[in-house]
C-alpha cells in the first residue's frame, strides 16, 4: 500500500493561498498532487486550537498533518486536494473513456489553519489566519470557511463565528467532540444550533471518518449561495471592542438555544475578562493601568506610612 504524502505547508507571512504546490504523484486523469487543481473552491478549516481541524483537514485529503492533543499542534498553514464522488458531472476524460475509479471526482482545496479563538491575532501563526480570513484581498479568500466547533466547549469556539458573520465569508460549523460532550452530559441539539446561528452545522467525528459526506453536501450547498452582504464593513469595525457585548450576547444565545443539559457551556464571566484582558490593544493598556496603580501604591500611598 503507497504512503499518504505528506501534507505541503506555507509557513511564515507569506500569503498561504498563493504558492503552487508541487505534484506528488500522478493518476489517470493527469497529475494528482498535494493540492487541487486550479480554479477548485478554496474551503478554509478554522476553529479554536485542539478542536480537530487538522484530523479533519487529514480525514478529507488523506494527507498527514500533524495532529496532538494539545493546543498549537499547527503553526502554519497545510493545503491539500479534497476530492469527493458526485454524480453530477461526467468526466470526459480520453485514457480512461470515463470508466476509473477517479471518474465523476469533484475537487476543493482545502487549508488547514492553525488554531484562533477569534480574528484578533496574539500570535504569528494566528495572524496567518487573520491575514488570510480578512487582510488579503476579496479575490484571494477562501470560498467557504468551515469553523470546526467543539460540541464540549461551544461558547469558547463560536465567538469566530459570531466575527465572521459580520464579514462576507459563506460559513460552516463542523461540530467535533461531541462524544466528549455527551459525557458531560451536554446534548447539541445541531438543527436549533444552526437555526440560532444562521448557517449549517454538521455533527461530525474526524477520527472515525463520520459526517463527512454531510460536510461536504453542506459545503457545497453553501457554495452554491451568493456571497453573504457583511453585517459590517472593513478590519476596524471587526477590532471595535465595543462590539465584544453583542457578539458575546450572540454567542451565550446561540448556545442556550443549541444545548440542553447540566453541562451545557455558558459564556462565563473569566471568558469576558479573558476576552478584554488578551485583546491587541486593551490587553497591553489594561496591563500598563494596573502597572500604574501598584506605583501609585507603593510610591503615593505608602509614602505616609515610612
Ligand atoms: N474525543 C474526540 N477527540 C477528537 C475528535 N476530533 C479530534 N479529536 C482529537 O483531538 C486532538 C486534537 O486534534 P487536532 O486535529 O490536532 O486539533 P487542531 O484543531 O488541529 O489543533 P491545533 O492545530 O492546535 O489548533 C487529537 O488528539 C484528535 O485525535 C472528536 O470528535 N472526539
Ligand atoms: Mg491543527
Amino acid at each position: 500500500m503507497s504512503e499518504a504524502p505528506e501534507v505541503t505547508r506555507t509557513g511564515g507571512r507569506q500569503l498561504p493561498i498563493s504558492p503552487k504546490l508541487p505534484t506528488v504523484r500522478a493518476a489517470c486523469h493527469g497529475p494528482v498532487g498535494a493540492d487541487a487543481g486550479a480554479g477548485a473552491p478554496i474551503i478554509a478549516l478554522a476553529g479554536a486550537p485542539n478542536v480537530g481541524k487538522s484530523t479533519l483537514f487529514n480525514a478529507l485529503t488523506g494527507l498527514r498533518a500533524t495532529t496532538g492533543n494539545w493546543p498549537g499542534t499547527t503553526v502554519d498553514v497545510g493545503r491539500g486536494a479534497w476530492r469527493f464522488k458526485a454524480d453530477d458531472r461526467v468526466c470526459a476524460c480520453v485514457e480512461c473513456s470515463g470508466e476509473c475509479a477517479v471518474n465523476r471526482v469533484h475537487e476543493f482545496s482545502l487549508v488547514d489553519l492553525p488554531g484562533t479563538y477569534s480574528l484578533d491575532p496574539l500570535s504569528r501563526d494566528e495572524e496567518l489566519t487573520r491575514t488570510l480570513l480578512v487582510d488579503a484581498p476579496v479575490a484571494e479568500r477562501p470560498d467557504a470557511v468551515v469553523v470546526v466547533a467543539d460540541a464540549a466547549h461551544l461558547a469558547r469556539s463560536l465567538y469566530l463565528v459570531a466575527q465572521l458573520r459580520e464579514t462576507t465569508h459563506r460559513v460552516v460549523v463542523a461540530l467535533t467532540m461531541n462524544d466528549v460532550a455527551r459525557k458531560a452530559s451536554i446534548e447539541v441539539d445541531s438543527y436549533a444550533l444552526a437555526e440560532s446561528l444562521g448557517c449549517p452545522v454538521v455533527v461530525l467525528d474526524p477520527r472515525r471518518r463520520q459526517g463527512l459526506d454531510n460536510l461536504t453536501r453542506a459545503v457545497r450547498e453553501a457554495l452554491a449561495r451568493p456571497t453573504p452582504s457583511p453585517r459590517l464593513t472593513g478590519a476596524a469595525a471587526l477590532d471595535d471592542l465595543s462590539r465584544d457585548d453583542e457578539r458575546f450576547a450572540w454567542v451565550e444565545s446561540a448556545v442556550r438555544a443549541g444545548t440542553t443539559g447540566s453541562g451545557a457551556e455558558r459564556v462565563s464571566t473569566s471568558d469576558r475578562v479573558d476576552r478584554v484582558a488578551t485583546h491587541p490593544v486593551a490587553g497591553p493598556l489594561l496591563f500598563l493601568a494596573v502597572m500604574w496603580l501598584v506605583f501609585q501604591v507603593t510610591t503615593t500611598v505608602a509614602a505616609p506610612l515610612q
